[in-house]
């Protein structure tokens, strides 16, 4: 087990943050109130599709308690009905014309308590016209296919873009050439992120000032402030986001949804700050989906079993609106990352996305923007052909891995991997698995199943090897809405040597408090409790792009690193002039500056603040005080990775699956906090766990929506995960400051591979080649079912 202690720096150091958080003292949305405050709510569409044919809210606008009722057409008049998506699209907040998705947004009361709110939701009456809904994303570009988004000019089709990378003629090349081709269809189907705390906010606008609050928990404050500042043509300096306490994100929290906007015209209009707050359903029905990606993946290899190329074609489903959070040049995310971890000579892939009758959003939960779909497919395509090819999947994966001085390597789709020593990671995986004894046992087991003396359950062992890019990302190829990707920082050195750090990034429990405050400790040599880090308001923090994407550690970590060189820097002026020495001649050791030579010569950061605050002469030019401001911007993303087994138990009689042991060994560089990280892990293994065996947002032909609660999306409990084993390497990234890469979104990019690799080996006796998640008990049944009987 890790030690706890409070370390000078990196090390595995209790949350600081979870003081509050262990005694129910946390600060969530839901628990600010504030004076004479009222409550939203939203009526959403029971129609998949339908025009909407009048909306009467006289009796609701009559409830004694209701202060306001905003339709669409309230909001039209403000020019407000619609909004800029995350992708340059537009999305109704209040539909007018037709609504486009079960659960969509139709009005928004304002009444004086919550109940009231809800309650006159049910006076409003609205006339639906029904239309016929486009649910399969495979149906929704035939000709017969009824048009979803006929609010923009011109728009015949659901179509909504085309896009490509690699080099399609040297991939078809080396597919002509190869001795042997695998083609499947593989789907990730559509999930949600499903956090514990639901969204919400509470705007508060003053006509007085002009200045507008909104506490939301947001995972990307200033990005929102900057939003509502174009969308409302609000000055920026008067609109206030402050995100407090967030009880879990996953992406969910990433984008802008029609109850915020709803909530702000709510306050505007009643002169009282309006607080909302969505259930469940809404949660589950309304808010960012995840995945939804229909791949045809094909794997080119020689017999002997060396990869040469990948080739692979895509139907994104995007729901009615596309409001997918993604770099702006990368329509499909960082797809293109889906060579995966191997040496290939080429791949391609294209990319079609589709408007359906489904929730808008995508790319959250976990998926450091569709590393996760790639890597599903990358890994599910290396077993497809160990299965053909009748190999081990670890020999094959081992065989083709980019051997560690490839790195920096260069990928055929354009990515610049950092740095990387696979084989070590598999290896050392492969170790802590005992691998040669878990197929031993396996083949046994399969012995007794051919001679007749079969019974019980079939063990399967999976296994998954993950390249993610994390860290968006260089301005220069990066933005979102226009926004480059850069993170700023600001530290100041009180006088007597406590610290507080700004930064822009915004945790939803990942434990920030802590981490940045240990970076700014290993640099400075400040006891990490003397360190006060300040995110989620801004108006008390620099601007930056917020958290997904696990960009934290890449961008902002960095940032606090450099920022706090930058004061360590000014302290060494500083202490050259308490010692009259030249800075030339001081050395630095942890939290202190001495004299080359003459240790005993030197001055702590403690004594140095506080000279720097005093009436000490200091050079012509340097400033007193002690404290630096920062920007970063990344030269590249990073590059983690990690070598996942995972041991299966399928019971072919019920097609009940029980993961027996999941061993995760996950590189991301120089960790901070390794208990931090360890935590980080353990959370993206239990959602592998979902996603592979039981999450789904499901939809009836009618669209509706089959997921919209949790007696229906199944979440994986302690009863179906197992005591993880967790391994690590450490390779630094060569270009962050402090060698860290990121790890919030590791483990749920590269486990459900392993899961379902886990689950289709088990079955491989019946013949079973693939078989989409979630690999409930029915789902395995029916491959075993529906299989033929391996020869
Ligand atoms: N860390 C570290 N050493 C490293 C890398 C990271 O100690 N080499 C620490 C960091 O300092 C930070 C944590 O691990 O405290 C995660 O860091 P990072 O990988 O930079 O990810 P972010 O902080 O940007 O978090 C975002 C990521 C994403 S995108 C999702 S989705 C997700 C995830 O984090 N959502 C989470 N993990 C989550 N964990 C919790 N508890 N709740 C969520 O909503
Ligand atoms: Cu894609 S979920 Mo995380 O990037 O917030």
């Amino acid at each position: 087990m890790t030690t706890v202690e409070t370390p000078m720096g990196y090390g595995s150091m209790r949350r600081k943050e979870d003081a509050r958080f262990i005694r129910g003292r946390g600060n969530y949305v839901d628990d600010v109130t504030l004076p004479g405050m009222l409550y939203g709510a939203v009526l959403r569409s029971p129609f998949a599709h339908a025009r909407i044919v009048s909306i009467d809210t006289k009796a609701a606008e009559a409830h004694p308690k209701v202060r306001a009722v905003i339709t669409g057409a309230t909001l039209e008049g403000l020019k407000l009905a619609w909004m800029p998506t995350l992708s340059y699209d537009t999305q109704a907040v209040l539909a007018t014309d037709k609504v486009r998705f079960q659960g969509q947004e139709v009005a928004f009361v304002v009444a004086e308590d919550r109940y009231a709110a809800r309650d006159a939701l049910e006076l409003i009456d609205v006339e639906y016209d029904p239309l016929p809904a486009v649910v399969d994303a495979r149906r929704a570009l035939d000709p017969d296919a009824p048009v979803i988004r006929d609010d923009k000019e011109g728009k015949s089709n659901n179509h909504i873009f085309d896009w490509s990378s690699g080099d399609k003629e040297k991939t078809d090349r080396a597919f002509a050439e190869a001795e042997i081709v695998v083609a499947q269809d593989v789907l990730y189907p559509r999930v949600h992120p499903a956090p514990l705390e639901t969204c919400g906010a509470i705007a508060d606008f003053d006509k007085v000032t002009g200045k507008l609050t909104i506490w939301c928990n947001t995972q990307a404050p200033h990005a929102h402030r900057t939003v509502y500042a174009m969308v409302a043509g609000l000055p920026e300096h008067k609109i206030r986001i402050i995100s407090p306490d967030i009880g879990g994100g996953f992406g969910n929290k990433v984008g802008i949804y029609p109850g915020y906007v709803c909530a702000v015209v709510g306050s505007i209009v009643t002169g009282k700050p309006v607080k909302w707050m969505e259930d469940r359903s809404e949660n589950l029905m309304s808010t960012s989906f995840a995945r939804d990606y229909h791949m045809r993946g094909e794997i080119a290899a020689t017999r002997d079993g060396k990869i040469k190329a990948v080739r692979v074609s895509v139907i994104a489903d995007h729901g009615a609106f596309n409001g997918t959070a993604q770099p702006t040049k990368f329509p499909a995310g960082f797809f293109h990352v889906f060579t995966g971890s191997y040496d290939l000579e080429a791949a391609y892939c294209d990319v079609t996305g589709v408007y359906t009758n489904k929730a808008p959003g995508g790319v959250a939960y976990a998926c450091s923007f569709r590393v996760t779909e790639a890597v599903y497919l990358v890994e599910r395509m290396v077993d497809v052909l160990a299965y053909e090819l009748h190999t081990d999947p670890a020999a094959l994966r081992m065989r083709n891995l980019l051997r560690p001085e490839q790195f920096p390597y260069a990928s055929p789709t354009g990515w610049e991997y950092d740095s990387g020593d696979y084989p070590r990671a598999l290896a050392l995986a492969m170790d802590i698995a005992g691998y040669d004894d878990l197929r031993a046992e396996q083949a046994a087991q399969r012995a007794r199943w051919a001679a007749g003396e079969g019974g019980g359950t079939l063990t399967g062992i999976g296994i998954s090897f993950f390249t993610e890019a994390v860290g968006a990302g260089p301005r220069k190829h990066m933005d979102i809405l226009g926004l480059g990707m850069a993170d700023g920082a600001e530290l100041r050195v009180h006088p007597t040597g406590k610290a507080v750090l700004r930064i822009s990034v915004q945790s939803q429990g990942q434990g920030h408090e802590t981490t940045y405050a240990q970076i700014v400790a290993e640099e400075l040599g400040i006891s990490p409790d003397d360190i006060e880090v300040v995110h989620g308001d801004t108006d008390q923090t620099p601007f930056g792009l917020g958290t997904y994407g696990s960009r934290s550690t890449p961008v902002s970590g960095a940032a606090t690193a450099v920022v706090a060189r930058k004061v360590r820097d000014r302290a060494r002026i500083v202490a050259s002039a308490m010692l009259e020495v030249s800075p030339d001649d001081l050395e630095w050791e942890k939290g202190r500056w001495f004299v080359r030579g003459d240790p005993d010569q030197g001055r702590t950061i403690t004594e140095i603040a506080l000279a720097a605050h005093s009436s000490l002469e200091l050079p012509e030019g340097v400033e007193g005080h002690l404290d630096a401001t920062t920007v970063y911007n990344p030269p590249n993303l990073t590059f983690p990775f990690g070598a996942y087994i995972c041991v299966v138990d399928v019971d072919p009689g019920t097609g009940q699956v029980k993961v027996r042991r999941f061993i995760a060994v996950d590189d991301c560089g120089v960790r901070i906090n390794p208990m931090i990280v360890e935590g980080q892990v353990h959370g993206g293994l239990a959602d592998g766990v979902g996603m592979a065996l039981m999450e789904l947002i499901a939809f009836d032909p009618d669209g509706n929506c089959l997921g919209a609660s949790f007696m229906d999306y199944l979440l994986p409990t302690s009863m179906e995960c197992p005591s993880w084993e967790l391994g690590a390497t450490v390779t630094p990234s060569p270009h962050h400051p402090i060698g860290a890469k990121g790890v919030g979104e590791s483990a749920t990019v590269g486990s459900p591979a392993a899961v379902v690799n886990a689950v289709l080996d088990a079955l491989k006796p019946y013949g079973v080649r693939h078989a989409d998640m979630p690999l409930t008990p029915a789902a395995v049944w029916r491959a075993i079912q529906g299989a033929p009987l391996r020869t």
